[in-house]
């Protein structure tokens, strides 16, 4: 997270009212070109100017176009304030931080420091755009990264990274975390949205401590801090791991539960996690009504690899239906908590569709395999996890990476590329309501 690191110092400082001011530096450095240009236009082109202390004296003649040529920087620098003041009613300059909850769609490193958990801190992942493994289930950047690029926010770190700041957001995104109890039990020290109205206390005191530090730094740089953490955007990615891991992977189970039965089970999770996260908020903060948040619905997770691979390379229906479902569940859950929660802006970007159209049309998204993944070993290269060794008992099967990952739908066994998430992200930010409801997230920064 050293690059990380950076941004965040950088845009601790970076007030919007910084952007404003024509900075000293810049302004010094326009001044010296400016200079030079004037020099030698006012010397003509057959002047031959032999050294710096002529240049000097061709300048300190001319002083009448000096005393003009002044006036045209500070023009130049009121002209330049004005169009930064533009900026700031824009949706890249609208949400100062953002808050990212869920599993390994959008985990981002957390699962670094918790050590009984699935684990993306190898190589080659992250080796496509960071170059060194961060702990991002990917060769590069997910969704939640290009949602941060776009409104001009620094990557976050991950919420149990020692010594982070969180100024500009955190994420408590786990990879392995579910909604119901009963998805990887014991395995994770997850902070999932099941895990927070389980350890309601703990993360309420973590949350408040947060926010706490937040309203700190807020005041600081001298900013309305409830007005900011209410213009702040989360987003929520979940669901995954109940419906491809879950309970019913056991075929016992999915005589006792159908469809309908167990995304319900999902939703009401889901809909409590939304309600504890954000009632144990401190009061002041719910009561200032605006809060932005986004909810990722489902991918075709019946036909991912590591799926595939259980029935003969196809896909498994009962799980396409499962995530169909959940996700025509989150659309009537964003419908009904505008109601009962006026001023709560809930939006859902839609992920079944997006990838539906992907492993039936391909070429149409320049993919070249939507079966396997990009990076693994055995089976549609999800027998063995991407970057794992393959047991020395297991003969003729080896570690494979493609060549161009942004041909594959696929990186691993389970998650996209960084080109899927990328086009995923572009619906998500400028689509119809046919990818993200009821508005994009370029509106929902400007609400
Ligand atoms: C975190 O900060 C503490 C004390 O400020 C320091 O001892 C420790 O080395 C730091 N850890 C990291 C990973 O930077
Ligand atoms: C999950 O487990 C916790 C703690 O055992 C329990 O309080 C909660 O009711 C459970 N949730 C569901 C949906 O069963
Ligand atoms: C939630 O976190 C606690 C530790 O904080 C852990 O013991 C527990 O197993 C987690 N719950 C679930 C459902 O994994
Ligand atoms: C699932 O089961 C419930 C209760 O038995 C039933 O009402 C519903 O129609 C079933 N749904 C499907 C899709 O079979
Ligand atoms: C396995 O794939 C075949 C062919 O697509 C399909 O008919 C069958 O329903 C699939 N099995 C399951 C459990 O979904
Ligand atoms: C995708 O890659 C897998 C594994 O390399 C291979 O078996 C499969 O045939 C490929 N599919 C296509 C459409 O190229
Ligand atoms: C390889 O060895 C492990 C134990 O070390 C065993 O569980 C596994 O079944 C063996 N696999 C094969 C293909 O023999
Ligand atoms: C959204 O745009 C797509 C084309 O990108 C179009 O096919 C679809 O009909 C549009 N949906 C709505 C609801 O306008
Ligand atoms: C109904 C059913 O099969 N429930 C199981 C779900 O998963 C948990 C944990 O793996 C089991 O304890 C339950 O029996």
């Amino acid at each position: 997270m050293i690059s990380t690191r950076a941004l965040e110092s950088r845009s601790e400082k970076n007030d919007h009212h910084a952007r404003v001011a024509c900075k000293p530096f810049s302004t010094m450095l326009l001044l010296l070109l400016l200079l030079l240009a004037f020099a030698v236009q006012s010397c003509g082109c057959s002047c031959h100017v032999s050294s710096a202390a002529q240049l000097i004296t061709v300048v300190l003649l001319r002083t009448k176009e000096l005393v003009t040529f002044f006036i045209g920087v500070i023009v130049t620098c009121v002209i330049a304030a004005s169009f930064a003041e533009v900026q700031v009613v824009d949706a890249i300059h609208s949400v100062p931080a953002y808050f990212v909850l869920g599993d390994s769609t959008l985990d981002v490193g957390e699962n670094n420091y918790l050590p009984n958990a699935y684990h993306a801190n190898f190589p080659p992942y992250g080796e496509t755009f960071f170059h060194r493994p961060t702990g991002r289930f990917s060769n590069g950047r997910n969704v939640g990264d290009f949602i941060a690029q776009a409104l001009a926010l620094p990557f976050a770190p991950p919420y149990l990274q020692p010594n982070a700041t969180f100024y500009k957001g955190v994420k408590f995104a786990s990879g392995g975390s579910g909604l119901l109890n009963t998805t990887n039990p014991g395995l994770v020290r997850f902070i999932s949205l099941a895990n927070l109205s389980w350890h309601k206390q703990t993360l309420h005191v973590k949350i408040c401590g947060f926010f706490e530090s937040y309203i700190m730094c807020s005041i600081i740089i001298h900013r309305p801090s409830i007005e900011l953490i209410s213009r702040s955007l989360f987003l929520i990615s979940v669901g995954l791991n109940d419906i491809t891991f879950g309970n019913l992977t056991n075929p016992t189970t999915q005589k006792q539960y159908n469809a309908t039965q167990y995304t319900n089970l999902m939703l009401e999770a889901y809909k409590s996690g939304i309600k504890v996260s954000f009632h144990h908020l401190p009061m002041t903060l719910y009561a200032s009504g605006t809060r932005k948040i986004v909810l990722f619905g489902e991918g075709v997770d019946g036909c991912e690899p590591i799926v595939r691979i259980q029935n003969n390379s196809q896909c498994v229906d009962f799980f396409n239906e499962l995530a169909l479902e959940f996700e025509a569940g989150l659309k009537q859950l964003v419908d009904e908590f505008h109601v009962i929660i006026p001023g709560l802006h809930l939006v859902l970007a839609y992920q079944y569709n997006i990838e539906h159209d992907m492993i039936t049309n391909p070429q149409s998204f320049r993919l070249k395999n939507a079966t396997a993944g990009c990076c693994g070993a055995g089976i549609l290269n999800a027998q063995y996890q991407c970057g794992t060794k393959v047991p020395t008992n297991v003969t003729g099967v080896h570690q494979t990476l493609c060549k161009h990952p942004s041909e594959y739908l696929y990186w691993d066994y389970i998650h996209n590329t960084e080109y899927v998430d990328k086009v995923k992200f572009q619906y998500y930010w400028d689509g119809n309501t046919s990818f993200v409801y009821p508005f994009n997230l370029r509106t929902l920064a400007l609400v």
